[in-house]
């Protein structure tokens, strides 16, 4: 029995929550991890309070200047998702689609608990609660967060719901949580993770628990995060719901008479905040949902979270004013591996400053300008992923739905991707099956923000491909049938925000796409004519040259620009089907509607080519095809 300092009191939060399975988890995680002392929390906002202060003591943040900012830092090679390191246990046999790593369930767990074995050893082991979705909702998870970090914890506070009241008054079945086991291991000098060779997270969605170890990084760390969605998709594909991740927000026409609420799904660096948080927008949520049928037969949505932990990168008062106001005033705000000075100032690439100071604190210690990393790279004043945490109810344009336990209702889902030359900014698919190919056949071209070759697509599913640990045909064909027994389908569109021109410049302004949302929200409601081709509805020039005069006073929006954006370039699409085809042709379990959309594109593109002699063609000329 290893020996361990615990109050009477944090005792008895314990035993109030009469739950044998949350004991058990509790007393196992002792006794592999072995930590010095073990503190309970509830969810009284003195506690919580208590718990942020914590935060600081450990040193695991720093006080700003600015009244309720801190600042966390990640170790220099903890900045991200670590794929290479996580894995899903599964039974000897059982694989996953693309490169999503699976070890056989026995061998990684004794791996991972020899790991752990000691962990917490002269730490302090905290034990918390959280709520996955609005409280008293049937969308809501209960999770059991176990942790020997205050960042983590604090995080977790600003990001989910408090789950303790959920458990001790018994609103859940008793043996129906996630639990996570995290410890950061061993710490260096700056508080971060020293042994990142050993950081490994292992997901085990057969008891629905995720272990992760050395490692800070929120991604790989905040088990409710990416962790604990890894373990919904698994739920929802085994049942009739979805787990995605998604924004969702609402959006309104131009003279605000109604509203329409929209999810959206893309790979990181494509728009999705942006899209999100659009000018006029509510937002509900920035990162991930979990959807099921509402009442009615529509789609109904949550967000699983109640915060935004941001890319701060090139958020600046012009780009992103909602966000830049929110996160430069006092109030709750951890920073994350920014640039900060001695008084307590904080500076990142892109906020729009005239100037940047030269030397500081960031993520590789002290730093000044011009300095390099042992690799010889420069090191930015702030790290590309560096990041913000606020609670979304302090931001300007929250939506009043975020805490409705029956979710908002969904008409609209829009999928993109950055793509230089095939897709047009936007265009609505023909049907739902149409457009679950659509969401499937995202791709992204990798830009010099992420590391290797510049401009090479990759696919990403639904932009959930990392967290898929179903196989891939299996997911979609979940897809498939949720939008066939909803009575109200929400319309799914595709757009692209990143167009460019023959000489490599982009055909749209970052603001542009606010004209396209306008159309989206509109067709929901009927109030566009639009024209049909073998991709989906692209919008007439009329439309879209009304919506950019009155969004951008009075811009004119011309037939060239039109043409050169919602032309239908043919043989572009055709090489992105022919890719498309050689990556999910050995895919098990595939769907017969993927390869009859797959079929059905391509044949018909095929012969609009043939009928006009040409693979470029002009939107009047698909007009009365
Ligand atoms: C993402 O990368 O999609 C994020 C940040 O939202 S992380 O927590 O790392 O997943
Ligand atoms: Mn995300």
């Amino acid at each position: 029995m290893h020996e361990y300092e615990i109050s009477p009191e944090d005792q008895a939060k314990l035993a109030a929550l009469n739950n044998p399975k949350v004991e058990k988890v509790v007393k196992d995680a002792i006794e592999l991890m072995k930590p010095a002392k073990v503190m309970v929390f509830t969810d009284s906002l003195e506690e919580i309070q208590r718990f942020r202060q914590l935060a600081i003591d450990y040193q695991e943040e720093k006080r700003l200047k600015i009244d309720g900012h801190t600042i966390h830092y990640d170790g220099y090679h903890d900045q991200a998702r670590d794929k290479a390191h996580t894995a899903t246990l599964l039974p000897k046999g059982e694989t996953l689609s693309r490169g999503l790593n699976v070890i056989e369930r026995e061998q990684g767990l004794k791996e991972i608990l020899s790991i752990m074995d000691g962990a917490m050893r002269n730490k302090v082991m905290v034990v918390r609660f959280f709520c996955l979705g609005p409280t008293h909702s049937r969308f809501a998870i209960p999770t059991l967060q176990i942790t020997d970090s205050f960042y983590v914890g604090h995080s977790e506070d600003l990001l989910y719901r408090p789950g303790y009241e959920q458990f001790r008054q018994h609103l859940i079945d008793k043996n129906d949580f996630f639990y996570f086991w995290h410890s950061a291991g061993e710490l260096d000098e700056r508080n971060c993770t020293k042994n990142v060779d050993k950081r490994r997270i292992y997901i085990d969605p057969l008891e629905y628990r995720v272990f992760s170890v050395n490692n800070q990084y929120a991604g790989n760390s905040l088990a409710c995060k990416k962790l604990a969605l890894r373990l919904a998709i698994y739920r929802a594909n085994h049942s009739d719901w979805l787990a995605e991740h998604m924004f969702l927000s609402a959006f309104y026409p131009l003279d605000r008479s109604r509203k329409t609420y929209f999810t959206g799904a893309y790979p990181s660096a494509c728009g999705k905040t942006s899209t999100a948080m659009i000018p006029g927008a509510t937002i509900v949520g920035d990162d991930i949902v979990y959807i099921r049928e509402g009442k009615d037969g529509d789609m109904r949505a949550v967000n699983i979270e109640q915060g935004i932990f941001g890319i701060i990168k090139d958020v600046n008062p012009k780009d992103d004013p909602v966000i830049y106001k929110a996160i430069t005033t006092p109030k709750e705000v951890i920073f994350s591996n920014v640039l900060t000075t001695d008084e307590g100032k904080v500076y990142w690439t892109g906020m729009g400053v005239d100037e940047y100071p030269t030397e500081g604190w960031n993520h590789a210690g002290k730093w000044k300008k011009g300095m390099k990393d042992s690799n010889g790279k420069e090191i930015p004043i702030s790290h590309p992923n560096a990041r913000f945490t606020v609670r979304i109810d302090e931001l300007e344009n929250i939506d009043e739905k975020l805490h409705d336990p029956e979710g908002a209702p969904v008409s609209g889902i829009l999928y993109g991707g950055r793509d230089s030359d095939t897709t047009v900014p936007i265009a609505e698919s023909l049907n739902w099956e149409h457009g679950v190919f659509i969401g499937a056949t995202i791709e992204s071209e990798t830009t010099s923000a992420t590391l290797g070759q510049e401009g090479v697509r990759k696919s990403s599913p639904m932009a959930n491909m990392d967290f898929i640990i179903v196989p891939l045909g299996k997911y979609f064909k979940n897809h498939l049938k949720f939008g066939k027994k909803l009575k109200k389908c929400p319309k799914v569109f595709s757009t692209n925000y990143f167009l460019k021109d023959a000489d490599g410049k982009y055909l749209n302004t970052k603001l542009d796409k606010k004209v396209w949302l306008l159309w989206a929200e509109g067709r929901v409601h009927g109030d566009y004519d639009g024209i049909e081709t073998p991709i989906g509805v692209i919008p007439k020039y009329d439309d879209l040259r009304s919506l950019f005069a009155a969004v951008f006073d009075g811009r004119i929006y011309s037939k060239e620009e039109y043409n050169a954006q919602f032309s239908l370039k043919i043989d572009r699409y055709l090489a992105k089907y022919d890719r498309m085809e050689a990556l999910f042709k050995d895919e098990p379990e595939m769907p017969d509607e993927f390869w009859n959309e797959l079929e059905r594109i391509r044949s018909q593109l095929h012969a609009l080519k043939d009928n006009k002699g040409k693979s470029i063609i002009l939107p009047e000329e698909l007009q009365n095809n």
